[in-house]
């Protein structure tokens, strides 16, 4: 029998949430004990159990009973009470084998397929034992008991519960749980007809792909479990606005530009910086990159998410899910707040002007509630203007949530570029034109999320994560130039750029579905024949990878698989060989925490690699021998993530 691999759940939490879009509302993990509470019946009238039923018995524990009973009513999927008399052995062999692959040959299959259920990874031999089991419960009748519903919630509860899904959930399955990166959960299409139980269940052993073990991780207690099971069955609150005169409200002008240094007042090199994102400390790290000395910890918010860079590099700017913007000066002796302000009530992207005549001018701001794009001044933050992003999708739905995902700022254009996530726009806003408008909407797909300059920055590659989809858009002509199919949930972080011995400058992505690295080629006058197709693919072992980074001056590209569920796995760094065009080798950077993201020295000879704990790290390698250099711990280092470089982030190297 297969040992099942052991469920793991980062303990900080929201980073796992990523990968809940594998799934969707997809079944496969279960309890070992019969936690969910519904009948489940082991071998009928009791008669002993088989052999191969006890093993199937076994697997159906750990890989189907989170969404099935067996005669306790439906769960996320039917009741399986009398299936081996409604389905031939060999049908059910197919459908639990791979149930997509299965629908697209057999039409019974194709009917009932909601693309849901997922290929559970089973071999052949463990399918027979399910099956074998469920043959053994055949005598078990059904149950047509609807799902327990909701339970009232007190104005305390609601609001407790609200601000558990704002933190936990609201990411990957939308403010109004409409969904994106997760399925959507709203009461009338999904949570009422799964129950209390079923969500309750959900909650406390996640499903396959990535949806957490928000209960067996230690993360949401029985409590929270039970408020949020009832809340996600009722109506979403409407969150409310935030207009320009609320978000100036919010401003603090905390150094004005008067009183701030004319020219650099430190003797380090500012340029070498490296800012390391302290997500749960709600802290920026500043940390001299030659030296390796931290300069500063400075406090910018609520669970800050990444770090940019002005055009000059002076400023640094953090967003945090809070929608806080803060600027952080790097030229004074110990780099400080200057500005803060909030532009939104969640947020994942800020990005300042870049092209020549406007550096350090403005900084944009994109939300993901409410559904808008702010404008600030480059030098103070004072919001100048705040734009509506709602509007219907590309294919003409209506929407009550359009997020703002990744911005990117061109080097040759006053403009900014960004993913609208649930329109499937890309928009492009000018800064160079009185009032910021967002001057053109490119039809791209669903769901955009992240992504990154090609290496010469004319073109924009952001993944639409739900189509399997790298998107390229030609920002000179303000045109989509190719939609390609890359592996299974795409999320290049920025991506990377290297020029490939045989296919000449590509793009690569790596992805949460899949152990792949994949490299499109991008180089439409140099290489035309090869622009905009995959040219490579490279096995990783293991899936779950979110970022990928190579430099410049390097011949490798590192990569994470932070995501995987397999012990140990998410501990590792990968590293491919741009020369011998394969992948060089993975290892163990941590034996704790999960290992993610990536990011170069100013020189572009040394690698850092964040360890995501309570007891973090910072692992620098040297990037010729691929060996330690340098460990970066303390009590203060408390789960380090994204990682940007001064001169890196202010140039976009990657
Ligand atoms: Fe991120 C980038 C959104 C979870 C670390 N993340 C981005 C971007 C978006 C985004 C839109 C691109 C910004 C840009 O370029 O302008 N991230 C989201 C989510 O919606 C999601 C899935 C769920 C959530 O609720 O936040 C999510 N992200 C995470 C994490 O769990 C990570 C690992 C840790 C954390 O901060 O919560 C994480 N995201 C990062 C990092 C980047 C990022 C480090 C920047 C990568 C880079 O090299 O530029």
């Amino acid at each position: 029998m297969r040992v099942p691999t052991v469920r793991r759940v980062n303990v900080v939490g929201i980073a796992a949430i990523f990968a809940i879009v594998l799934l969707g509302a997809a079944c496969g993990y279960s309890p070992s004990s019969n936690s969910s509470g519904t009948t489940l019946q082991t071998g009928g009238a009791d008669a002993p159990l088989s052999e191969e039923a006890a093993a199937g018995q076994a697997a159906f524990d750990q890989q189907c009973a989170a969404c099935h009973t067996i005669g306790g009513g439906p769960l996320v999927g039917p009741d399986l009470a009398g299936i081996t008399d409604l389905r031939a052995t060999d049908w059910l062999h197919s459908w639990i084998i791979d149930p997509a692959a299965f629908a697209e040959t057999d039409p019974d299959a194709e009917a009932i397929f909601t693309g849901g259920m997922p290929a559970l990874g089973l071999s052949d031999a463990e399918t027979d034992e399910v099956i074998a089991y469920l043959e053994s419960t055949s005598e078990v009748e059904g149950s047509s008991a609807a799902p327990e519903g909701p339970r009232d919630l007190s104005a305390v509860e609601f609001d407790e519960a609200s601000e558990i899904f704002f933190n936990r959930c609201a990411g990957c399955h939308g403010t109004l749980r409409a969904g994106a990166t997760g399925p959507a959960i709203q009461p009338e299409d999904r949570t009422l007809e799964i129950g209390t139980t079923g969500i309750e269940t959900i909650l406390t052993k996640g499903l396959p792909g990535g949806m957490p073990a928000w209960g067996d991780a230690g993360i949401l207690t029985e409590g929270e479990i039970d408020l949020l099971a009832n809340f996600i069955q009722l109506d979403p609150p409407t969150p409310p606005p935030l207009d320009l005169t609320q978000i100036t409200e919010s401003w603090n002008l905390v150094v004005p530009v008067a009183d701030r240094p004319t020219e650099s007042q430190t003797a380090r090199d500012w340029e070498d910086f490296t800012g390391v994102i302290l997500r749960d400390a709600g802290q920026v790290a500043i940390i001299d990159a030659g030296t390796k000395e931290t300069v500063a910890v400075i406090d910018t918010g609520f669970a800050v998410h990444i770090l940019r860079s002005s055009a000059t590099g002076r400023y640094f700017i953090a967003v945090g899910r809070d929608g806080r913007v803060t600027m952080i000066d790097l030229w004074t002796e110990t780099p400080e707040i200057v500005a803060q302000v909030q532009g939104c009530f969640d947020a994942r992207s800020v990005e300042a002007s870049k092209v020549e005549g406007f550096e350090d001018k403005y900084i944009i701001e994109g939300c993901y509630w409410p559904p808008q794009y702010v404008v600030f001044d480059g030098q103070t933050l004072e919001p100048l203007v705040v734009h509506d992003i709602l509007s219907p999708d590309i294919n003409g739905k209506e929407l009550d949530e359009v997020r703002v995902a990744a911005i990117v700022a061109s080097h040759f254009d006053p403009v900014w570029v960004m993913g609208l996530k649930e329109s499937g726009y890309v928009g492009i806003v000018d800064y160079s034109q009185p009032d910021f408008p967002l001057v053109k909407k490119i039809e791209a797909d669903l769901f955009l999320h992240d992504g990154g300059w090609d290496h010469t920055g004319r073109y924009f590659i952001t993944a639409a994560n739900a189509q399997n989809k790298l998107m390229v858009i030609d920002v000179k002509t303000q045109e989509l130039v190719a939609g390609i199919e890359t592996g299974k949930v795409p999320h290049p972080g920025r991506g990377a750029n290297w020029q490939d011995p045989e296919f000449g400058w590509v793009y690569a992505t790596t992805h949460i579905g899949e152990g792949k690295l994949t490299l499109i080629g991008a180089d439409p006058e140099g290489n035309p024949e090869h622009a905009w197709k995959v040219v490579r693919e490279v096995e990783i072992p293991g899936t779950g990878s979110l970022f990928l980074k190579t430099h410049p001056e390097s011949q490798w590209v590192w990569m994470d698989t932070a995501l995987s569920n397999v012990e140990g796995e998410n501990q590792q760094a990968c590293v491919y060989s741009i020369e011998k065009m394969e992948m060089e080798k993975c290892f163990q950077v941590a034996d704790h925490g999960t290992v993610v993201h990536f990011e170069y020295n100013k020189a572009g000879d040394e690698v850092w690699i964040s360890v995501w704990d309570r007891d973090g790290e910072v692992v620098i390698y040297d990037d010729e021998t691929l060996t330690e250099k340098h460990r970066i711990t303390g009590d203060w280092l408390i789960t380090p993530t994204g990682k940007f470089n001064v001169f890196n982030t202010a140039n976009d190297i990657y």
